[in-house]
């Protein structure tokens, strides 16, 4: 396989104006003719008459050039291109190639799922489908075709608007869909199937009445509630927030079980995983009911960031899922709590894209090489992505960044285009100078922001002094200083913010918080008229995706734990003192009053306090995970630091157990169990926070409080909470509660993957064995994602210390697996071996072994471009 690069993207030679595909869908063997109307693109001055197709997989079998059969001569194959030579400035191109859809275990191109044929086409999967030029500047108007059996086959789905259908002979039937808007190949969708469909519909701000639909597996229909409702509030929010509104008469979702993504945002015909359409009380919990309406809201705005604009190429795709998650963070903010969700993305860059900046992956938010675009569907370029837009939005404010979507819209409907022209439309509509801004979308690593403070009481100022680093990433030793904006404030011995007047300025409306603009890489900001030493409320609301490092000590963390205003803040203030305190007790080694009685009392008081909103309470409540203490820890302990963290917890459990018997009976009675609504899913986040501490101190009453929820729950989220307290444990509660929950859903597939997480991810010490038994269960099925996800995945990113072992199983462990799925499925594999590749972290003897680990993957014949990317990478 070849590295592709940024530096060599010409455009294409031509344009495809119309497709036109008829699948003619039979077993075992599947028939796809297609039609391209083509001419020379205006926009090169590249002369050639060769037309460039690509093609992965497909047997040829007829191919002609404007009515005439090309002759062997007139085309060659290479690898996964096709060479079309003497092609004239318009042309109609006939190909007629077949496929194997039942055979397709990689889950790209057209494959089968439960017996349903469905696609998945970004990035790369129409290649597997037929001949094209796929990439997404080559944008053309789809005519699909589908003919199936009307039996086994009666939904046949594509994108747009059904025009034509009908029966045929033999019990066959037929379909054809037309999508106006022209799109790239990635954005084709087509699904046949005995699906059952939901309707309902929603009126747009001008008046249209547009068809919803949901197609599920017979006897689901009850689950798709949700679904439908983030569907409409999503199409309604961004009609009031961008003003955009829905293109089509008709938007569709389908559902299906065997998906390597979450969802995909095909035009007008969404392909959702069916974790994340099917949902009701009693089998999803609250937290699957969040993260469904973000990605439903997510899909769905890929309608405008996206389809309607689109990437100019794959090094371009921050462009649309940087954006896209952006909206989807501010979709959830207007819709639930804007403090707590900025602490649960905080959280999720911190545990998962912060250390993939910090290792051998590390790459920019728009790269600049790749041998395998799958393996670029990262935390990188979606959620750090989604950081560098909100810091857009931060600078220049609600309104101009409103102006300046408007005018990327205006400037780029039906385009292709690059992230450069997204800043570009935000710089005009606003008259702000983002040239060192841009150094986000160039430069990898996370910065580091080093900030401490200086108080002189006889000339009355507070001087910050801010240094950052930008460490060196693969590929970028040396970097440039970036624009970093710190949102600060001061706050005095009451938690009162100061008036920050900067030194020189006038004494007029000074502001109580504000933004510096950090651009060098040493910087003074030097505060007048402050009697005494403040202390500094830093990065407030997250403003800036940095490690931040600052000369606070452990009481004005505490402090500022309880007092800051600023929700981000406040909890990052918490956060910090807890890493400071664990990592210093995993590197002494010493697990007794690992916390300080001032952090315990400020739990107390956020227990007791009247005021505070339950599910912002959960949040300062949760330790730091033991993945982001490994990564403040060099070399990371994953033994110790598991053993600190639960000492933490034992000492919190054990302090509060009071006002975490009374919250738990308190929260217990607040809501309905079925109440799906902002608050009560607050309440019960807080709960079962309780409840994992009534545990975690060790009262044996705490693990039968546990039990008797696991008996009793009639929804998910009990049952979950109460299972999740009990995962550590070993006792019979455990086992007996697990055993009851397997046997009640064992034919339940989404319940069930709960079922296998949990198991493999206990800290017990037999879990690794545990999970090897797991692969032999009758319900166990490597060609399913999910359920690899749930039991691979889960056991290598979410159980450190197992899966970190001292002998080195869990590593052999996860090599053994990603060689036996990389067969199969490539891009699932490729996901799996994250965890191998941050061997620098640890100490030398796990790095030997996890380099063995990553060799014997490498050496392996026949491994995929997606995982052989990743292990070079990770060797070095
Ligand atoms: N389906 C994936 C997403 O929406 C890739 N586009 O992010
Ligand atoms: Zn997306």
């Amino acid at each position: 396989p070849q590295v592709k690069r940024l530096s060599d993207y010409t455009p294409p030679a031509f344009m495809i104006d119309t497709v036109a595909l008829d699948f003619d869908l039979r077993d075992g063997e599947t028939k796809v003719a297609s039609t391209l109307q083509g001419r020379r693109n205006p926009q090169t001055t590249d002369i050639t008459d060769v037309l460039e197709l690509d093609g992965q997989g497909l047997r040829l079998l007829s191919i002609s050039l404007n009515g005439a059969a090309v002759p062997e001569g007139g085309y060659r194959i290479e690898g996964d291109k096709l060479f079309l030579s003497a092609v004239p400035e318009n042309f109609t191109l006939e190909i007629v190639t077949t496929i194997e859809p039942e055979k397709n275990t990689a889950l790209e191109g057209l494959y089968m799922s439960d017996g349903m044929y469905c696609t998945q086409c970004e990035a790369e999967g129409f290649r597997r489908i037929t001949y094209f030029p796929d990439r997404p500047d080559v944008m053309a108007v789809y005519t699909t075709r589908l003919e199936a059996d009307a039996d086994r086959f009666p939904v046949l789905l594509s994108n747009g608007n059904l025009m034509q259908s009908g029966m045929l002979d033999e019990g066959r039937h037929f379909a054809v869909w037309h999508d106006p808007f022209p799109k790239p190949s990635y954005l084709f969708a087509a699904v046949a199937g005995d699906l059952a469909c939901v309707r309902d519909s929603f009126r747009t701000m001008s008046g249209r009445e547009v068809e919803l639909r949901v197609y599920v597996e017979h006897g689901n229909e009850h689950l798709t509630g949700h679904t439908m409702d983030s569907l409409k509030r999503s199409m309604k929010w961004d009609e009031e927030r961008f003003g955009l509104e829905y293109d089509l008469d008709l938007f569709m979702i389908v559902a299906v079980s065997h998906f390597n993504m979450g969802a995909m945002e095909n035009k007008g015909l969404n392909i959702f995983n069916s974790k994340f359409v099917l949902a009701d009380p009693q089998t999803a919990t609250d937290a699957d009911y969040e993260r469904l309406e973000g990605i439903v809201a997510h899909e769905y705005f890929h309608n405008w960031t996206g389809n309607r604009v689109t990437c100019r190429d794959w090094f371009q795709l921050s462009l649309k899922e940087g954006l896209t998650v952006f909206r989807d963070q501010e979709f959830t903010s207007d819709t639930h709590s804007r403090g707590v969700k900025r602490v649960a993305d905080a959280r999720l860059l911190r545990a998962v894209q912060f250390p993939e900046d910090a290792g051998p992956t590390a790459h920019p938010v728009r790269p600049e090489s790749y041998l395998e675009i799958n393996n670029f569907y990262t935390v990188t370029i979606y959620e750090k992505g989604a950081e560098v837009i909100r810091m857009i939005h931060e600078l220049l404010g609600a309104d101009a960044f409103r102006r300046g979507m408007d005018l990327y819209f205006e400037r780029h409907d039906g385009q292709a285009v690059r992230c450069e022209d997204f800043v570009a439309a935000m710089e005009d509509a606003s008259g702000i100078d983002l040239g060192q801004f841009r150094l986000w979308y160039s430069q990898s690593g996370t910065p580091e922001l080093e900030v401490d403070l200086a108080h002189d009481p006889d000339a009355k100022t507070a001087t910050l002094k801010v240094r950052q680093i930008l460490p060196p990433t693969p590929g970028q030793p040396a970097k440039e200083p970036m624009l970093i904006p710190l949102s600060m404030a001061l706050l005095d011995g009451e938690g009162q913010a100061l008036p920050l007047q900067l030194l020189g300025e006038n004494a007029e409306d000074i502001p109580k918080a504000r933004v510096l603009p950090v651009s060098q890489s040493e910087q003074v900001f030097v505060f007048e008229n402050v009697d005494d030493r403040p202390v500094p409320s830093l990065l407030r609301g997250f403003s800036a995706p940095v490690r931040l490092r600052t000369n606070r000590t452990a009481e004005q963390e505490c402090f500022l734990y309880r007092h800051d205003d600023d929700p981000f803040a406040r909890w990052d203030a918490g956060q910090a003192y807890l890493t400071g305190a664990l990592t210093a007790a995993a590197r002494k080694g010493r697990y007794d009053a690992v916390l300080d009685d001032d952090f315990l009392q400020a739990v107390g008081e956020i227990l007791s306090g009247p005021d505070i909103e339950p599910a912002f309470a959960a949040e300062l409540l949760t330790l730091p995970g033991e993945s982001v203490l490994a990564d403040a820890m060099t070399p990371a302990d994953p033994e110790a630091i598991h053993a600190a963290r639960n000492a933490a917890r034992r000492e919190i459990g054990l302090r509060h157990a009071g006002l975490f018997q009374e919250s738990y009976d308190r929260l217990s009675i607040a809501h309905d169990p079925e109440d799906m609504s902002t608050a009560a899913m607050g309440s019960r986040a807080l709960k079962a926070v309780a409840l994992g501490y009534l545990v975690a101190g060790g009262d044996t009453g705490a693990v039968a409080l546990a039990a008797l929820q696991a008996a009793a729950a009639t929804t998910m989220t009990e049952s979950m909470s109460a299972l999740q307290a009990l995962n550590n444990v070993d006792c019979p509660e455990r086992r007996d509660a697990m055993k009851a929950f397997h046997d009640r859903w064992q034919d339940t597939p989404l319940v069930l993957d709960k079922w296998f997480t949990l198991s493999a991810t206990s800290s017990l010490p037999d879990t690794l064995e545990t999970v090897k038994r797991l692969l032999e269960h009758p319900k166990f099925d490597l060609a399913t994602p999910n359920r690899v996800r749930a039991v691979i995945g889960a056991f290598s990113s979410g159980n450190p210390v197992r899966f970190h072992a001292p002998d080195g199983a869990g590593y052999n462990f996860l090599a053994d697996q990603v060689v036996r799925l990389d067969e199969m499925n490539p891009q699932v594999a490729a996901r799996l071996v994250a965890p191998l590749t941050r061997w620098k972290r640890y100490d030398e003897a796990r790095q030997r072994m996890m380099r063995q680990c990553l060799e014997r993957i490498r050496r392996y014949a026949g491994l995929s471009p997606d995982v052989t990317e990743l292990v070079a990478k990770g060797l070095g």
